[in-house]
């Protein structure tokens, strides 16, 4: 017997990737169930070479179920994780909602799987595992290595986040105001506040008292939570005319010594990471290359002569599979290969 695995919000962007990556890499489910709310009851959705039509999470039983992979937003997070948590499945939730909470671990496997060993052993533990944001998860993959050879001070991140980030409406948003350019000239902003067809918006997100987004707080609190709590985190975030894939370009500044040759050579053997830097025109990964991929790109490596021990990194990474999708299901797969879970077999 395998494992029963329900993905929660299996309609949406994430969702749907959820269940792309469950058949590519072969989760060991005997059962997966495709949840949606009441409005998308009955509609259709690829699992490997399988049709499932989503469920009501509404009437749902979730005895039984061993995973609830939650990508549905914050709303249906905050009302459902712990109802579900309760009937003793382990919920991954993909929204920002449960990330802050001291007794939820925010997890990125290549960086802190530790941390589960200790909250699967807490016999009152909440059931409830966070995934982070997107942007947050492909600069800790990245950043690891790095800080265990030469410990990171402080970085500042500038992030430069494509429209599925905001899901089907920032999709559908970018496509039409591309469109109606051509067409008749008109872009109505919606979803974003300002036209983003052929512009950028530094703008991610509700503003916070000190001026920052939301989503520059996410950076700087999730990196703490995962990484390390002393690294100095600064970020700006930017919203630009890309379908999937985030890039970011990250100043970082070490404790001890670290070249440019080094960091490639570390970051060549890191988990999660692919290296492509050729000091040449097209030696470095842009979004269109890594939409569908499960590395992190890591490209422009070289050194930040303006400070001690300082370099300079462009990170580029799938939003909706490592950023969100993958990251859920490596968690899993994590707990099943720490033996967390009583074992399967497929
Ligand atoms: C964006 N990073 O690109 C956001 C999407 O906290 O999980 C993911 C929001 C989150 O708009």
């Amino acid at each position: 017997m395998g494992y029963r695995v329900a993905v929660v919000g299996a309609t949406g962007n994430v969702g749907r990737e959820v269940l792309n990556i469950l058949a590519e890499r072969k989760f060991p489910a005997d059962e997966v169930i495709a949840l949606a709310s009441s409005r998308s009851i009955g509609r259709e959705i690829s699992y490997g070479d399988k049709i499932l039509k989503a469920k009501n999470l509404e009437d749902f039983d979730f005895t039984g179920v061993d995973f609830a992979i939650m990508s549905a937003g914050g709303t249906i997070s905050k009302e459902w994780a712990q109802r579900i948590a309760a009937k003793g499945a382990i919920v991954i939730d993909n929204s920002s909602y449960w990330r802050y909470h001291s007794d939820v671990p925010l997890v990125v496997p290549e960086v802190n799987a530790h941390v589960l060993d200790a909250f699967m052993a807490n016999p009152n533990r909440t059931n409830i595992i966070a995934n982070p944001n997107c942007s947050t998860a492909q600069l800790v993959v990245a950043l690891k290595p790095l800080h265990d050879f030469a410990k990171i001070k402080r970085i500042v991140v500038s992030t430069y986040q494509s429209v599925s980030g905001a899901g089907k409406d920032g999709v559908d948003e970018l496509w039409n105001q591309t469109k109606g350019i051509f067409v008749n000239d008109s872009a109505t902003p919606g979803k974003f506040p300002k036209q983003i067809a052929f512009n950028v918006i530094p703008h991610i997100d509700v503003f916070m008292e000190d001026g920052y987004t939301k989503e520059e707080w996410k950076v700087l609190a999730e990196t703490k939570k995962i990484l390390d709590p002393k690294i100095k985190v600064t970020c700006t975030a930017v919203r630009v005319p890309v379908f999937v894939g985030h890039s970011e370009a990250v100043n970082i500044e070490f404790e001890n010594p670290i070249s440019a040759d080094e960091a490639r050579d570390i970051l060549r053997e890191a988990p999660g990471i692919s290296v492509l830097d050729k000091r040449e025109p097209g030696g470095y990964a842009t979004p269109v290359e890594v939409v569908g991929e499960y590395d992190t790109y890591v490209s422009r490596i070289r050194e930040d002569n303006t400070i001690e021990n300082g370099l300079n990194i462009w990170i580029v990474s799938d939003n909706l599979r490592k950023g969100a999708a993958l990251n859920t299901i490596q968690i899993a797969e994590t707990l099943i290969e720490r033996g967390l879970l009583a074992k399967k077999a497929a």
